[in-house]
């Protein structure tokens, strides 16, 4: 298996995906530039079932697709359309004679990929030539498209299937009381959940506490009431059952995100805390962010002291109108986490308040057209791709956990070990390491979040 680093941004892939006709997520199954360009190897990416998109990139800044329904050799695709990406916009152009949509030669030696007359896709001295109309012609003048790279992605589904019944209820609950860390050195799995004060962080702690347990806690730590309540860094193990054995899962609380450096959680702190040298129970102090001085500070923190997993706990209410100081602080910590090759996802809280279906029954939150754009904007708003978007709803005001709220939740858990068995080392063996100051980035593989693997 190889990584190949994609060339749409992710500004680009939101516009592309508000055009298909479901939530649905992109796979890079072909880049020219390494597999090399070569018609017969694109068209051996595509199979008989599916949906596909082609991408070329050209020399001139242009970017220009197409979106293939059906992989069949015939023309009539009548979902099919071509398609003009820039940054702020993408344009769209369905079939307008289906006669003429799209045309898909299998023969080897001079394969041919058309899409109506915007864009060609063909063979001429073995290797992959494009038209596209406009392009060639240009003021006034017909010039030869050069392009840079052509790629080719599966279009896949978005909607999770979950198991809405008390089955798969028990079964994702016995998963989570089951789990061992992949990697041996990982005594435990400690995920760390960072996110504007009342974006949910304790309740989401709450939550999975009140799953395991089979019934609604009612702890003090949680509410708005006093902004920024949790100013220390407090760890939670999950336990299987009240007075039960502890999960290999801890849920570690910190001080709200603010919205700039000034307030809340700074950015130095984050990474105090992610790297292990940020002792349990650590008063956070803005104006003395945390260094060797600081009482319990550990100079030599263990894989076991640091975090395996970041969480972005964002409002689906108000993830619309995040400001931008806000924006910029999640990025940047996005970005220097991406540094530490940490796995990062994104908890979308709060999805029972912004869709009427959902609220009656959260089984709908994967169909949900709302939640989707909420998804795609908190992928945004943080910088990671919307497959790493996990809407959840924590329990607030009910008094007993219902089953699919409780699904919904331990899947979220579930993605959250599955990133962090994924990104460390299976089977990493303990080395005196694991107890001195080896920068985190041996345990891991390389997974920077605008990286899509290849399979
Ligand atoms: N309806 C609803 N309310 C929620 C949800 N998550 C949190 N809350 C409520 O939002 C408020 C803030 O939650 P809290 O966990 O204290 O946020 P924190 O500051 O991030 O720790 C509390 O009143 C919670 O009951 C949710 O998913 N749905
Ligand atoms: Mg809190």
């Amino acid at each position: 298996m190889a990584s190949v680093v994609a060339a749409l941004s992710l500004e680009q892939e939101t516009h592309l995906l508000k055009l298909l006709p479901e939530p649905a997520q992109l796979h890079l199954l072909y880049k020219g530039s390494h597999h090399g360009f070569y018609m017969h190897t694109l068209r051996s990416k595509i199979d008989k079932e599916g949906r596909f998109v082609v991408i070329v990139y050209f020399k001139s800044g242009d970017v220009k697709g197409g979106y293939l329904s059906k992989s069949s050799d015939e023309s009539k695709d009548q979902d099919a359309f071509a398609f003009e990406i820039n940054h702020q916009e993408v344009t769209h152009f369905p079939v307008l004679d289906d006669s003429k949509a799209t045309h898909f030669s299998t023969a080897m030696s001079n394969g041919c990929l058309k899409f109506g007359d915007c864009l060609k896709l063909y063979t001429e001295n073995r290797s992959i030539c494009v038209e596209s109309w406009d392009i060639m012609y240009h003021q006034g003048i017909w010039l030869e498209p050069e392009y840079l790279d052509v790629e080719l992605y599966r279009v896949g589904s978005a909607r999770r299937e979950l198991p809405w019944t008390e089955e798969g209820r028990g079964s994702l609950r016995k998963n989570l009381v089951s789990f061992k860390p992949a990697c041996r050195s990982l005594n435990r799995v400690r995920v760390l959940l960072m996110g504007p004060a009342g974006s949910g962080k304790s309740s989401f702690i709450n939550s999975v506490r009140s799953v395991m347990f089979g019934r609604v806690l009612l702890l003090p730590f949680i509410g708005t009431a006093t902004k920024g309540f949790i100013k220390k860094l407090k760890s939670y193990d999950i336990r299987s059952e009240r007075g039960g054995k502890p999960t290999a899962l801890t849920l570690c609380d910190v001080l709200a995100l603010g919205d700039g450096e000034r307030t809340g959680l700074t950015l130095t702190d984050a990474l105090a805390v992610i790297k292990g040298y940020a002792p349990e129970g650590h008063d956070f102090q803005g104006e003395a962010p945390i260094k060797a001085e600081t009482p319990g500070y550990r100079p030599v923190p263990s894989i076991n002291d640091q975090i395996h997993c970041a969480v972005f706990v964002l409002n689906a209410c108000q993830v619309m109108t995040t400001s931008d100081d806000l924006t910029e602080t999640l990025r940047t910590i996005q970005a220097e986490i991406a540094d530490l090759d940490i796995p990062q996802v994104v908890l979308l809280t709060h999805v029972d308040q912004v869709c009427h279906a959902v609220q009656e029954d959260v089984k709908f939150v994967y169909s949900s057209r709302i939640l989707q754009e909420k998804m795609q904007k908190a992928a945004e708003v943080v910088g990671l791709p919307v497959s790493y978007v996990l809407p959840v709803k924590n329990y607030s005001s009910e008094l007993s956990v219902s089953c699919n709220t409780d699904i919904l939740l331990l899947s979220a858990i579930h993605h959250i070990l599955q990133a962090v068995d994924d990104t460390y080392e299976e089977n990493h063996p303990p080395t005196p390491a694991d107890a001195s100051a080896e920068p985190p980035s041996a345990e891991f593989h390389n997974k920077p979040s605008n990286l899509l693997i290849f399979d």
